[in-house]
Order: C-alpha cells, then structure tokens, then sequence
C-alpha cells in the first residue's frame, strides 16, 4: 500500500472541531449494531472472493461449521406471527431505531430554526423514507389543515386566483423525483475539516417523487403576461416570510406545486400540505407551505436572496441569486465513523447528483485522487435526481483515502478542494460540491479527511 502522505497532504479532524455532545454522538450514530456486522458480511461469497482477487477471505461459514442459528429451528418458525394491521400505519423493525434524522447540537440557537440531517450512511438505493427527509425551518414547523389553505396567484395575471387543495388536487398532476440539497450543505468544510460523518457532512440532501401540478397549467390558467412578466415570487405561510424569485423560464419548465411525496401527502416537516419544487435548485428556493406566487417584471430582493443565501467571494465580494446545485458525490459506504472489521472484500457505494441534468459518470479512487476507476451506476439515471453508484474494492489492511468524483451530462467535472478554494475563497457557507475524502486507517476506522 502506497503511503499517501508522501504526495497528498492528509489533515485529520482536529479532536476539538467536534462538540462533546457530537463526539458522543459518533459512537450512537449512524450504525446499529446490525448494520457494522452488514460491513463484515458484505465480504462476498468465496467463488466471487476469488474473481475480486486472492486478498479477499470468505467470511461466510461453511455449512457444517455449527452455526447454531442456521441449525437451530428458531422460536419464530415454529409460532404463530402477529395479526394483519397490529400496526396500521408500517413502522421500521425495532433493530432498526438507531437509523435517525439528527440535529448537529450547538449548530443553531434554537431547534426551530435549525436543521435535521438525513442518515445517508445507512440508506439504499436513492430514495429517501419520508420519516427521514432533513428537515430546515427557518420558524419552526406546523401542521396546516389542508382545508383551511389556499394558493393565491397574482402580480402580472390577467385573472388573479386563490386555489383551495380541492381545486389544485383536480388539475393534470405529474410524479417524478428529484434531489433536494439545501444550498447550505457541506458547508462546515470551507476552510477545513469539521464534522465527523456524512450524515453531518451531507446529510441535508434527500430524494423523492414528488406529485403534483406543473406551475405552468397555473401560470396558464391566471393568463400571466407573457410579454412582461420575467420572474415569480414565491411565498410560505410559515412565520419565516420566506420568500424567493425564481425565473419565469425555469417557473415555466419544470417546476410543481407539489402536495405528494414518495406516494402520500408530503409530511407536515416537508410542507404540507403544499410545497413548491424547484428541481436542481438550492432547497431555500422550495417554498414549503405555499401560500402565494406573484409574477413580476424584476426579481423581488427579499432578505432570503439579498442578504441570505449569497455566496462570499474571495475578492470581498458577494454573489446573489446563484441557485442551481452543482454536479456532486459522496462515498456513504464506507464513510466517517464506520469500521472496516477486516481487510478483503467491500463494495464501496455512494450518492452522486447534478442540478443540471443527468449524471454521466462517476470514479472513484482509493489513493487520495493519484487513480480512478469508473463505477458502475445503477439505475435509474435521472435529471436532477440522485444517482447510486457502487465498485468493488479488496482492502489490503493498509492506509488510504477513498474519494468519489462526478461527472454531469453537461461535461461538468466535481472539483476537488483546492481547486474550488482557488475560484470560491473559504469565507463561503454556501454551494461547497468538492470531492469529498474518506480515511481509512490500518484499524479500519474511518475518518474525514481534506486531501490537496
Ligand atoms: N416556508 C418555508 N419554506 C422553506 C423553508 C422555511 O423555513 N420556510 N426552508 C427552506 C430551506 S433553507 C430548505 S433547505 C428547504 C428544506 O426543505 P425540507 O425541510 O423539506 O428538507 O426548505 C426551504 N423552504
Ligand atoms: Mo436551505
């Protein structure tokens, strides 16, 4: 195994970036019991450990080894199982209550102000369960009785409307799914290394299917000034006077005024019982609890776009209005604070996405960025949506770093660190799509690391 220090610069977290409470978290996040021993069973079955080279052992047991769990007829083949509908609404097994969206302690004054990450450690696939969606309110979160709330669209339309969810629920509805990656995200790795694992790191991302009408029928249908009409304002009923231009080209493309997700009404937390979705779009620009769309002629300069949600530039500067997601990926198999429990087999798995389109490509390297090697995407490949890719890799027991590049349709390549410090500074919050690098120590523990 290469030393990667010799080339690459590895900075490990230093110990005091994680909040005691944080650094107790660790040890409860993430991996249940369960799901560390899934890293150890991942080792594959031994004819397959032979074509993935000699370096991986079988894990699994021969038969005839004694393992009294397959031997032993256990308690539940031999009973009768609980009743149909003990549990109306479906819950998650109870090995499985480790697997939790989390607050980052200390990272907001206050908890309705604040945000939950998703546990992308621990998910398949590119869907994310609705009960593990993150969460970012800027005034706290509530439960709206969908009878008592309306949409009302104004401004440049010749026929000013207000819409109950009964009129909006009879429109022409579409289903398709797309990431949600608030704006805000990675943003503690600017200037270096601070949270421990990618549910902090990149957990305010999630994907679903959203169902609902295309904001062009209702632009259509209040007959907004084609002529005049170049951007429009959209408006929450929360306490946050959240608001946001968008465009009148991307309003007319493929925007919706969504009330499903992942198959039901979007959880109350996610907007219901109405949110906008604006796919490829930094989250802000998903109003949740839609109340208003105005069209106008200019964009609006509401607080959350002139003051908030702008990008400092390293000549002291600021950009507003930056909005679409940049192509990005991440490793969340193995990630930071997971454990390797032996060298041979795994397959490396993670999440890449582009605000611009399809992803087209994705490598991934285990020697801190010296080799690449493309990974297989699974399907399907959508625009604006989450992709998984996986690729096989024999541990040999050594130290090295694991990193994950995207590649968009548009022929957009993930930067790394450096390269994005060069043209962006480090005083920026917003819009961080750098590689991001995993260490994997001789342990098998595996840490978060910058690599230049
Ligand atoms: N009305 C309203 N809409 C809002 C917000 C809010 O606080 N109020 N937060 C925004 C931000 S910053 C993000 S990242 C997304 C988060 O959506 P989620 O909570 O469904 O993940 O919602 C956006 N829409
Ligand atoms: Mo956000």
């Amino acid at each position: 195994m290469r030393d990667n220090n010799k080339s690459g610069r590895i900075v490990r977290a230093p110990e005091n970036f994680v909040a005691p409470d944080l650094a107790q978290e660790i040890t409860r996040d993430g991996l249940s019991a369960e799901r560390r021993g899934f890293l150890r069973r991942s080792f594959m079955a031994a004819g397959a450990a032979l074509a993935a080279g000699a370096a991986g052992r079988a894990a699994a047991q021969a038969v005839g080894d004694g393992d009294p769990a397959i031997l032993n007829l256990p308690q539940h083949s031999r009973t009768l199982g609980q009743a149909v509908a003990a549990n109306p609404y479906g819950q998650p097994s109870k090995y499985e209550t480790n697997l939790l969206r989390r607050e980052s302690p200390g990272l907001t004054r206050v908890s309705q102000a604040s945000v939950s990450f998703t546990p992308l450690q621990g998910l398949f696939g590119i869907i994310t369960p609705s009960g593990l969606h993150f969460e970012r309110h800027h005034q706290g979160w509530h439960d709206i009785d969908p009878a008592q709330h309306r949409l009302m669209i104004n401004g440049m339309v010749k026929n000013p409307k207000v819409y109950t969810m009964d009129d909006l629920m009879r429109m022409p509805s579409v289903s398709r799914m797309h990431f949600i990656e608030c704006g805000a995200n990675t943003a503690m790795e600017w200037g270096n290394v601070a949270v421990p694992t990618v549910q902090y790191s990149h957990g305010m991302l999630s994907c679903s299917e959203f169902t609902g009408v295309p904001l062009s029928v209702l632009l259509e249908d209040c007959g907004y000034d084609k002529k005049n009409g170049k951007f429009v304002l959209a408006e929450g009923a929360d306490g946050s006077s959240m608001t946001r231009t968008i465009d009148i080209s991307r309003a007319l493309d493929d925007v919706i005024v969504a009330w499903g997700m992942n198959g039901e009404m979007l959880r109350p937390e996610n907007g219901y019982p109405l949110r906008l979705v604006v796919p490829g779009v930094q989250g802000v620009s998903w109003v949740k609890w839609l109340r208003r769309i105005e069209v106008g002629d200019q964009p609006w300069a509401t607080k959350d776009e002139a003051i908030h949600y702008i990008d400092a530039m390293p000549d002291g500067s600021y950009r507003q209005y930056t909005s679409t997601q940049e192509c990005k990926s991440v490793i969340t198999t193995p990630s930071g604070g997971q454990q390797l429990l032996d060298k041979g087999f795994y397959n490396i798995t993670g999440l890449a996405w582009s605000g611009r389109g399809k992803v087209k490509r994705v490598d991934v390297s285990v020697d801190g960025g010296r080799n690449w090697r493309t990974a297989r995407l699974e399907g399907p490949v959508l625009g604006k949506c989450l992709t998984r890719f996986n690729i096989d890799w024999v541990w040999d027991g050594g130290p090295c770093v694991l990193q994950s590049r995207a590649i968009d349709d548009t022929g957009y390549v993930q930067p790394k660190i450096n390269e994005l410090r060069a043209v962006r500074g480090t005083r920026s919050i917003y819009h961080n799509n750098a590689i991001q690098s995993w260490k994997v120590a001789e342990t098998g523990e595996v840490s978060n690391v910058q690599v230049y």
